[in-house]
């Protein structure tokens, strides 16, 4: 099946670019600068143009020392199809015993808090630090499909995520590990 989906469809997993979803909100995996940087990350930026990088910047002075890894901020979509993105900070991996999993948990339930606080209904999740940061896919889909089933189980007042892989490889080794049970 080309969409998988779970929990009623409220759930599904996509292949494609995440700058090219008309939805209400795409999750960048950015860096704790906000200033963009490579990736999905560079992709967002390319994509939304200078005003994302704007807003950025005034979040930023919230935060001299950088947004903190697991917490995430709003913007606006600037030129993308998405009308906001939420701005996430993943853990680089390191082994996995410096509270990676509970860091990329908190990616993903703070990103999710920021949708139900802006009526955000429809969102797109890459894998984040999936890329560059090193996070194991296998290990990454666990914790990602958890956190969101958990926060969709919780509150019906987001109706769609989306989990979204550039390469099908990506897709399959998520399907195999994320647990959701059969499609
Ligand atoms: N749409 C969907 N997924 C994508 C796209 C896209 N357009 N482009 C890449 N991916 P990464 P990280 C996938 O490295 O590991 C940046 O420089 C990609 O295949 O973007 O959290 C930031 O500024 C991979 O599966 O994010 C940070 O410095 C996933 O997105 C750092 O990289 C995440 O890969 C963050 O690293």
């Amino acid at each position: 099946m080309d969409t998988p989906s779970f929990l009623g469809g409220r759930l599904v997993v996509e292949l494609g670019d995440i700058t090219k979803l008309d939805i209400d909100a795409i999750v960048n995996a950015a860096n704790t600068s906000l200033m963009g940087g490579g990736g999905v990350d560079g992709a967002i930026h390319k994509g939304g143009g200078l005003s994302i990088l704007e807003e950025c910047r005034t979040i930023r002075k919230n935060y001299p020392n950088g947004l903190p890894t697991g917490k995430a901020v709003l913007t606006k979509g600037g030129n993308l199809p998405a009308k906001y993105v939420i701005h996430t900070v993943g853990p680089v991996w390191q082994g996995g015993q410096s509270s990676e999993p509970d860091l990329l948990k908190d990616c993903y339930n703070n990103s999710l808090d920021l949708a139900l606080q802006n009526n955000i209904k429809t969102i797109a999740f890459p894998a984040i630090s999936a890329g560059v940061y090193g996070y194991p896919l296998d290990q990454a889909s666990q914790v990602a499909a958890k956190a969101v089933q958990e926060r969709l189980s919780q509150s019906k007042a987001i109706e769609k995520v989306i989990f979204i892989f550039f390469i099908q490889e990506d897709k399959d080794i998520f399907l195999k590990h994320c647990n959701l049970g059969p499609y």
